[in-house]
């Protein structure tokens, strides 16, 4: 009895405590969800400047082979070097939009500036597409990743977090940053390297994390991890409808791996003096 309360962790769970289900191998029927999809316009969001370029190549080319194959496809890629992007080939309805944007100077402005560039992009693409998935760069796919992630409004646990207590969690805990979470709110702890949901949610989302942003950038101060903390505050008080489990985002040197049965997208290893602006 005592052993079951120590394993049985919320993360391990195929339902949350507000009933999204937590996608975990073999708890969907693949043939009966693409049937359903089979006419959802699916939309990846992915931010790759500076040094962070050389994941792209990568990135593209493992999503051809494992992101929503056999469905209808927009990459929106935007970058600071338009010009020396080699396309990929691209499967059948999937197509590549290029969009120039100028890098930041600091590398946490680099990353926040993502949700000021989705605000945006999701106000245009609300007749493009039904969904939109957002991505880090610095990732492959390494298994089969298809609509089974979809929800209204999705988000995925963070592989170092999962079985955690809420406790531990990194959420920002300083009552002054607009990111604030009290001890003794949050379910989970979510990295920001994966989520999405309809266009409409996503725009949702991403106007209350730029606010946040700026908020804390007003009073020259910036949350403990960013973006992903405003994204954690957001989905504390917004619950997602689908929860992805650490299967849909992992790294190779991460403990526990024992509990992930696919791993579908995972960190690329990175020399970090090598890629540091
Ligand atoms: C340190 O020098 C840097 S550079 C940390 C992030 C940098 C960076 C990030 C960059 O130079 N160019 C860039 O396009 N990004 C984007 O922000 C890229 O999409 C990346 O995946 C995302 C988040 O940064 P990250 O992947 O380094 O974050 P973590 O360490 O949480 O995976
Ligand atoms: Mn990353």
């Amino acid at each position: 009895m005592l052993l079951f309360s120590v394993i049985r962790k919320a993360a391990l769970n195929v339902l949350t405590p507000w009933l999204a289900p937590i996608i975990w191998d073999g708890i969907y029927n693949l043939n009966i969800l693409n049937e359903q999809h089979k006419d959802t316009r699916i939309g990846l969001f992915v931010f790759a400047v500076k040094k962070y370029i050389r994941f792209l190549g990568p990135f593209l080319e493992s999503a051809e082979r494992f992101f929503m194959v056999g469905h209808n496809v927009t990459y929106y890629v935007f970058t600071d070097r338009v010009s020396e992007i080699v396309k990929p080939k691209m499967g059948d309805g999937h197509s590549l939009q290029l969009r120039e944007v100028t890098a930041d100077k600091r590398w946490q402005d680099v990353s926040m500036r993502r949700m000021e560039i989705l605000t945006a992009l999701t106000k245009q693409l609300t007749n493009e597409i039904d969904y939109l998935v957002c991505a880090d760069v610095d990732m492959v796919f390494n298994d089969h990743m298809g609509v089974e992630m979809l929800g209204d409004l999705f988000a995925t646990l963070h592989p170092g977090f999962f079985l955690a207590e809420p406790h531990a969690f990194s959420y920002e805990r300083h009552p002054i940053s607009a990111a604030y979470i009290p001890f003794g709110e949050g379910d989970f702890y979510y990295m920001a390297a994966l989520y999405g949901g309809k266009v409409e949610e996503i725009y949702k989302l991403s106007v209350a994390c730029q606010h946040g942003i700026m908020e804390d950038k007003k009073k020259n101060i910036e949350a403990v991890w960013q973006e992903e903390s405003h994204l954690n505050r957001y989905l504390v008080y917004n619950k997602p409808t689908k929860v992805l489990s650490p299967e849909y985002l992992w790294a190779t040197n991460m403990p526990n791996g024992e509990f992930i049965k696919r791993k579908r997208f995972l960190a690329v290893p990175k020399n970090h003096e090598e890629v540091r602006n």
